[in-house]
């Protein structure tokens, strides 16, 4: 069993969730090599000690050029704003350390490219954080697509609503400024969609979007954690918001499915509440993330008077990665996601075997993000291989 050191870049929301899963990682499941919270990595000097000590790392440091530095890091993971996961991703490629970076991958496709190309030239591994391809529902989902239990696709119908944004008063942050996010609603949540689409369905041939920006101005911000924040002051200067509160799009599959997609952080009462149904020639199935645990499949090939939408409780030992945490029926949560995924992650290295989502992925969704922002753009249908 050897060390693998992590550099951790960021240190608040992501960087807590992934914190808690290297430390939950050994206890529930049998990693082959020892995964070593080294060195966090932050700007501000005293926060980022503070949360050394919290998250369990050895070391800080508040500069990410001389973390990439030292020889005895073997991964760098960048938990930092859409803005800043270009920069140290090509530099910790060049410096042939593995990389997990969370989503979007980059602000844009072309970012997005160099990152991918950086990655695969250094031969070192590379995942991007679409979490909820880990939930055991949804990959008991792709397990029975690929088994054909719907057969034929004809619709995916996804969407992600959250509400925390909806008060005039709540201040711009980073997730609300186009030069730090990339976008608003389309690429934090869109992205997961994006990407859920793609790994249940096929890749998306071509898009139709429209969005909106409900409040086009707030209050300049002080400190945000999560996503909650507080105003400046009473006297806040008011700022232009630049991204989108609310995207929705059709898309066209390679495959000839047909599909929408609807992000918003407008929808009131509906908190992280992510959802798909897919529809197939044989059967359907419905995921709501707000009840993670279950999978709703309907088959069209059941007894006339017995068909109905059926509830699968997906935490049973044999359901994926199930057997690591409780007895059945003892349902888990977000934040085992992102242990599945490091999970995943970590024995990739270990093994020397392939990981996914990768850069690819990533890559693939900045792509289709992009198509849809020049969808709206031009009022028009936009084919997702013409972004480039
Ligand atoms: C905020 O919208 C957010 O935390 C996203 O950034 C995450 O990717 C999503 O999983 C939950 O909501």
């Amino acid at each position: 069993m050897k060390d693998i050191n992590v550099g951790l870049i960021g240190y608040k929301f992501m960087g807590k969730a992934h914190s808690n899963a290297f430390s939950m990682l050994p206890m529930f499941f049998n990693v082959t090599d020892n995964i070593v919270r080294k060195v966090i990595c932050g700007r501000d000097e005293k926060s980022v000690s503070s949360a050394a000590k919290k998250y369990g790392f050895s070391e800080h440091m508040t500069s990410w050029k001389e973390l990439i530095k030292r020889v005895d890091i073997h991964v760098i993971d960048i938990t930092a704003p859409s803005d800043f996961h270009k920069e140290p991703a090509i530099a910790a490629a060049e410096a042939k350390k593995h990389i997990f970076c969370e989503k979007p991958l980059a602000l844009n496709y072309a970012d997005a490219l160099m990152m991918y190309k950086a990655a695969n030239e250094a031969g070192i591994k590379h995942q991007i954080g679409f979490n909820y391809r880990y939930v055991p529902a949804i990959m008991l989902a792709k397990k029975m697509i690929e088994q054909n239990k719907l057969g034929r696709i004809f619709h995916f119908r996804g969407a992600f609503l959250q509400d925390w944004i909806m008060d005039p008063d709540f201040p711009k942050v980073w997730r609300l400024d186009k030069k730090v996010a990339g976008s608003g609603s389309l690429g934090d949540l869109g992205a997961h969609v994006v990407d859920l689409a793609r790994f249940l369905v096929s890749d998306i041939e071509k898009v139709s979007a429209i969005s909106e920006t409900f409040i086009k101005q707030r209050p300049s911000v002080q400190e945000m954690t999560g996503l909650s924040a507080q105003k400046k002051n009473a006297n806040a200067i008011m700022e232009e918001v630049d991204v989108d509160d609310a995207t929705i799009f059709l898309m066209k599959f390679t495959n000839g499915a047909l599909g929408t997609i609807e992000t918003t952080r407008f929808a009131g009462g509906h908190k992280n509440d992510m959802y798909f149904e897919i529809n197939g020639e044989k059967g359907s199935m419905k995921f709501y993330f707000e009840r993670m645990n279950e999978l709703l499949y309907y088959n069209m090939e059941d007894e006339e008077e017995y068909k109905g939408f059926r509830l699968i409780q997906a935490s049973e030992g044999i359901h994926p990665y199930m057997q690591s945490w409780w007895p059945a029926g003892h349902v888990i949560g977000y934040e085992n996601t992102f242990v599945h995924e490091f999970y995943e992650f970590f024995e990739s290295i270990s093994n020397d075997t392939n990981t996914k989502p990768d850069f690819y992925d990533g890559l693939k969704c900045s792509q289709v993000l992009d198509a849809v922002e020049l969808s709206i753009k031009e009022n028009c249908w936009v084919n997702v291989n013409s972004v480039r």
